[in-house]
């Protein structure tokens, strides 16, 4: 009998994964790499660590990476592609949940959720106070999106629903959505500048890499919210403090940080103009199920030397 193809999986494991995956493949732990050349035959990843040059150097024989999620920043695509390994990810499946957790966390920062709750749970509320805790309005403002792939997509069809006006600025403009959604294309700076919301949806690349620092921030709305569902070294943590403490913006909404996840005692963390979750963007029962079942076929075509029904394309070169 065949022996089973070995993996290399950082857990803990999504469930669905580990059912799907069981009898079909010997999982190993990430810490048993470096192996013996060509006893590893697949890495399955989920965000962390980091699958870099020097790691598919000692993994000679390696047939397929495979991730669990959609950005693929830690992984270093070029160097798996080059050495004719494919890579796969799970695009599609997660847009329409990421799109509304950036919702969530634009509202819950405009309208004060997670401060009015804390409130409302301490003996503080003693009374309706009209002038209390005022927000935002969402409705009828402008909402600012950075990165028109699928997420920017959703989260443009949210906002519409929201009777806000939409613009966005992406490396390539997209006329079919425009036309379809009513959205206008912007330059970098003016969409800062008059956005009264600026919603990160952009992978992380070299390009994209501290692309809201001071200067940015310094560029929008005193009164602007800025909300983050990519990743956290899109925006420079120090800067977005210092913007957050400093009134230079209003509000953030984060569901990623660098470091994620903060340290205990952090800035950020004390501050009650900052609403943050812990990398939930996809986090549902069906779209996690999706998940976990698109990177497991492509897990298992790569290590049956098949296309991958799913495969990263390699990454295009050029500004965001
Ligand atoms: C995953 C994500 O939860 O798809 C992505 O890029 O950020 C999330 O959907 C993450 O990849 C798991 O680490």
């Amino acid at each position: 009998q065949r022996p089973l193809p070995r993996v290399i999986a950082d857990g803990p494991l999504d469930p669905t994964v580990l059912g799907l995956l069981d009898g079909r493949v010997e999982l190993l732990p990430w810490e048993a790499e470096p192996a013996e050349p060509g006893t590893v035959d697949g890495v399955y990843t989920y965000g962390h660590p980091t699958v870099d040059d020097a790691m598919l150097d000692r993994l000679p024989g390696l047939l397929v990476v495979s991730n669990y999620g959609v950005g693929v920043d830690h992984i270093d695509v070029a160097a798996a592609l080059d050495r004719g390994i494919p890579v796969g990810n799970t695009p599609g499946v997660l847009d329409g949940a990421t799109a509304d957790l950036a919702f969530a966390l634009l509202l819950a920062a405009a309208r004060r959720l997670a401060e009015g709750d804390r409130y409302a749970r301490s003996d503080g509320f003693t009374r309706y106070d009209p002038g209390h805790m005022l927000g935002l309005e969402v409705h009828g403002s402008t909402l600012g999106i950075l990165g028109m792939g699928r997420i920017g997509e959703k989260v443009a069809r949210r906002a519409l629903g929201f009777e806000m006006d939409v613009l966005y600025h992406n490396r390539n403009p997209r006329p079919e959505v425009e036309s379809a959604l009513g959205l206008r294309h912007a330059g970098f700076e003016e969409l800062l500048s008059r956005s009264d919301f600026v919603v990160l949806c952009v992978p992380l690349t070299d390009q994209t890499r501290g692309l809201i620092g001071a200067r940015a921030l310094s560029l929008m709305k005193p009164s602007a919210v800025l909300v983050n569902v990519s990743r956290g070294p899109v925006v420079v943590t120090d800067d977005l403090l210092a913007a957050l403490r400093g009134g230079t913006i209003a509000a953030a909404g984060l569901d990623v940080t660098d470091p994620e996840p903060l340290p205990r005692g952090h800035g950020l963390l004390g501050l009650d103009n900052l609403v943050i979750t812990p990398h939930l963007g996809s986090a549902t029962d069906r779209t996690r199920r999706r998940m976990a079942e698109i990177s497991v076929e492509n897990l298992l075509a790569g290590l049956d030397r098949r296309p991958l029904p799913s495969p990263v394309l390699p990454p295009a070169p050029g500004p965001p």
